[in-house]
């Protein structure tokens, strides 16, 4: 008999956080049902009241629930299910067990009345869900043999599952390690997005030139989801606006819009790890208000009935797939506004009782604005407050101003959002105006503080004129936002002193700095189970939680036992990734190579041909006879990079690393001491079987560029030692592991930036440096392409006459680190010392100790 209740549901013991039982509930805690239906109805209405039960935390009970989800959910026997509906049966199985909590979280965090925060991303970058949810929820064990005794391979399972690419890279997987932090941290949080129809596109090569295929990460089901059409959110757009008085005589403007659409809401779990805690992930789908106009269908004309469907669907149909420079598209817009108006009303209108007064508003929820995206939301408050609620100007300014906050991830001037006046007009009128009233009280506060300053104040205005009239997304959330923080200590000085100088002169105390971090359990525990499994061993479980406990494995560095197990490791994570690439892609993975990885977004900022021309002058001076190949250490570059589809020099990237792989490939002369890899569709999937097998993590941005990183920390927490410039985090990873552990090299930011202001001519650098010359025309001379020397044209003359990133400048730098690379290496057992202080020292990069610093310095909210 299932009983469902609403009511609080103990902790039976830490390890069974799921399983809970009616009669453990204590007298005092009766669920609201009864407050709102009366004693009477709860004892006449049992399974109204009783409590939401998560099926039996046994083999059993297990099999039961799938067995039952199969049949009844999926429809189908056993002896006939398909791999993907057994997959399906899992997931939904898997999810019955984390849905008591999830619901009982919802209603305590509704009840208690806490500050919930809400984290505002136009991307999230999720992975894979079943193996977290199996983690989360401690099942895996139990999942793996019931599974078995209905003669199903868990891991078989695990390969159907499609990820949920819904982010470009560093920005949206950041947000994916955020809220599983918060989760954990039992933290109220709840997670707004887009759920994108298609996400970041499949990357395949023809040819070794990428190629972009449609993801369809929805075509087989998502099991994950739980959509809410009864939730739906009407948003306006276009129209225009007008002057009223009011009822009681007040005059004031209002929105005419001419269009809308609805917002369907999904919810996703996020699953704490083994604290029965599940926040909640939603993300909103675009539908055309009214689906079908049968007037028009009867009339014969069948595209136009349904064209305002597509049409509407257009808004949540496909993730941008730029990061870093908007193309600008009033539909990237459209995005922007639908998502944040869904998740504003929504909050307040079902997260809040109806009778809330909205001056208290940030005491219930702290909006996070990852990135300019969200940045309509400042507006779209203003507006509900104003226009809907009636609310004074000012003080509907003050409750915004408590009500966001504001994370910038670039440093790249091209990267920060300006949206044309033009543009916000016709599609967003009342939000401009708001914008422009904003935008004056802020200019007549700056010409109070700065008299007679006017550069000044036309400097520091949300509106420019130049080079054409648009609101400058980057200035709104910084007027707007209580703290604008950076996300790594160099980057958040150069917002500082380059980005928003006269800001943070203004505002001192509104910017502050919160390091990126990245999530143990997906990152270590479930992507490194060899390592794991060691760690465990050594210093016992309490690291997952609690990273910083890595540091007690410092004194195993001096082990040379405990090293040589973590050389197994590491090996035994090259096996596994050798097994894999063959199979994903036919690339076999030579044994006993230093693995040396670079995997990341394909820009020119992030220096991917500076690796090439290291790749290059290696085999061109085995080829040409310079060095002796038996004094090269062998080594296999594995590359992983998506370029954004305009891109045209990070394709022409791509296409130059594949031409060499392939080339390296089929040379005698080389390819048993240099192979370059280069798995298509990087994705977070990929990474957490890569990153376990590394050798050596490429971090060799241009100093001053990468606003932190954050594959850098998985690589370091996962025991490989880094090769890198002082650049984002990698500055904070080496003050941490120390330099003896870390390989750095190249030019500092101010270095840079002196180099650059005294202006930089990278073909003098080319005649100056023989080997880089010589690598150079190797690349132009067409070895690498069937003698065509003009194929790799576009790259070559890039690099000579222009090299906007100075690869050029530090490539002699580069190469003697990675000389110093051979050597170290060379000491096996020195080397695991490094590797094993690189994971003890590195506990710093959990986003547990990232989601702290926003709640203590940021939010001020707090875990329940
Ligand atoms: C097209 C508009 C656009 C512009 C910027 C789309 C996406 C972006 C993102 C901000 C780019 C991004 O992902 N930035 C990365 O954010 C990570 C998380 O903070 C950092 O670790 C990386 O250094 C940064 O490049």
């Amino acid at each position: 008999m299932i009983h469902v209740i609403e009511g609080n549901i103990p902790n039976v013991s830490e390890n069974q956080p799921f399983a809970t039982t009616l009669d453990s509930l204590p007298a005092d805690e009766t669920p609201s049902v009864e407050k709102r239906f009366g004693p009477e109805f709860a004892a006449t209405h049992p399974l109204a009241v009783g409590p939401v039960v998560s099926p039996p935390h046994s083999v059993d009970g297990f099999v039961k629930e799938f067995l039952r989800e199969l049949n009844f959910g999926t429809g189908v026997l056993l002896s006939r299910a398909t791999v993907n509906d057994q997959y399906v049966a899992l997931a939904r199985t898997v999810a019955h067990y984390l849905a008591a909590r999830w619901l009982e979280g919802g209603r305590t965090r509704r009840e208690a009345g806490v500050k919930v925060v809400g984290y505002l991303s136009a991307e999230y970058l999720l992975g894979r869900q079943l193996g977290n949810a199996l983690l989360a929820t401690g099942l895996r064990d139990i999942v793996e043999e019931g599974l078995e005794s209905c003669g199903i391979n868990l891991s078989t399972l695990r390969a159907q599952e499609v990820e949920p690419g819904l982010g470009n890279g560093g920005l949206g997987r950041l947000a994916a390690c955020f809220i599983d932090s918060l989760a954990t941290l039992n933290v109220p949080c709840i997670g707004y997005g887009i759920r994108y129809e298609y996400g970041i596109f499949r990357q395949t090569f023809v040819d070794g030139r990428q190629v972009e295929q449609p993801d369809a990460w929805l075509s087989l089901g998502s099991p994950w989801e739980f959509p809410h059409p009864e939730a739906a959110v009407q948003v306006d757009f276009g129209g225009t606006t007008e002057e009223y008085v009011d009822e009681d005589g007040t005059p004031r403007r209002r929105w005419l819009p001419s269009w809308n659409v609805l917002g369907v809401p999904y919810n996703y779990m996020v699953p704490g790890y083994h604290n029965g805690r599940v926040n909640t992930l939603r993300l909103w789908s675009a539908q055309a208000t009214k689906a079908f106009d049968l007037q028009i269908f009867n009339s014969g004309d069948y595209a136009e009935a349904v064209r305002a469907q597509t049409f509407a669907e257009n808004i949540s149909k496909v993730l941008y797939p730029e990061d870093s420079t908007p193309q600008g598209r009033e539909l990237r817009l459209q995005q922007q506004y639908f998502f944040v108006a869904c998740s504003l009303r929504d909050f307040i209108e079902r997260e809040l009782p109806a009778d809330f007064d909205l001056h208290d508003l940030p005491e219930r929820i702290i909006f996070q604005l990852n990135d300019t995206h969200p940045v309509i939301a400042v507006p779209e408050l203003m507006r509900l407050l104003v226009d809907e609620r009636k609310m004074d100007w000012d003080e509907a300014w003050a409750v915004t101003q408590k009500c966001f906050a504001y994370t910038c991830h670039t440093l790249l001037p091209e990267a920060l959002e300006v949206w044309p006046t033009e543009m916000l007009a016709k599609l967003l009128p009342r939000h401009l105006e708001i914008i422009y009233q904003i935008n004056d009280g802020f200019l007549r506060e700056v010409r109070e503080a700065f008299p007679g300053d006017e550069m000044r104040a036309r400097r520091m205005s949300i509106v420019t004129d130049y080079p054409e009239r648009a609101v400058r997304m980057a200035y709104l959330a910084t007027v707007a936002g209580a703290k604008v923080n950076g996300v790594a200590e160099l980057h958040s000085q150069l917002l500082r002193d380059k980005v928003l100088p006269d800001f943070s002169e203004y505002w001192p105390e509104k910017f502050t700095n919160v390091t990126n971090g990245v999530t143990p359990r997906r990152f270590i525990r479930l992507a490194n189970w060899n390592f794991t499994r060691l760690i465990n061993e050594t210093i016992g479980t309490g690291w997952v939680t609690d990273l910083d406990r890595l540091a007690e494995l410092e004194p195993y560095a001096e082990d040379p036992e405990f090293r040589a197990r973590f050389r197994q490791v590491k090996a035994a994570n090259k096996e596994r990734l050798a097994k894999l690439l063959v199979a994903r892609d036919g690339i076999v993975l030579p044994e006993g190579h230093l693995l040396d990885v670079m995997v990341k977004r394909l820009h020119e900022y992030k220096r991917q041909s500076m690796k090439l021309l290291h790749i290059l002058s290696t085999y061109e001076q085995i080829i040409s006879g310079a060095i002796d190949p038996a004094t090269v250490t062998p080594r296999t570059f594995v590359f992983g990079a998506k370029a954004a589809p305009g891109y045209k020099m990070a394709k022409e990237t791509i296409f130059a690393i594949n031409a060499v792989a392939a080339t390296l490939a089929a040379d005698e002369r080389t390819n048993h001491l240099l192979t370059v890899a280069f798995p298509a569709n990087y994705n977070v999937t990929l990474a957490e079987k890569l990153i376990p097998a590394a050798d050596l993590s490429e971090q060799i941005s241009l100093a001053g560029k990468e606003a932190s990183g954050t594959g850098n920390m998985k690589f370091a927490l996962n025991g490989a030692l880094t090769i890198g410039t002082d650049d984002g985090a990698n500055v904070e990873i080496r003050e941490l592991v120390g330099d003896d552990n870390f390989i750095l090299f190249g030019m500092s930011e101010p270095e840079v930036a002196d180099l650059q202001a005294r202006g930089y001519n990278p073909a003098a650098v080319y005649e100056s440096n023989p080997l880089l010359k010589r690598a150079i025309d190797l690349l132009a001379s067409g070895h690498f392409t069937e003698g065509n020397r003009d194929a790799m044209n576009p790259l070559v003359m890039d690099l000579l006459y222009n090299d906007r990133f100075l690869a050029l400048a530090d490539f002699q730098s580069y190469i003697e680190a990675q000389a110093k690379v051979d050597e170290l290496y060379a000491d096996p057992d020195a080397w695991s010392r490094k590797a094993i202080l690189n994971v003890a020292r590195t506990g710093f990069f959990s986003s547990d100790r990232s989601m702290r610093e926003y709640l203590d310095r940021i939010w001020h909210a707090k875990a329940l």
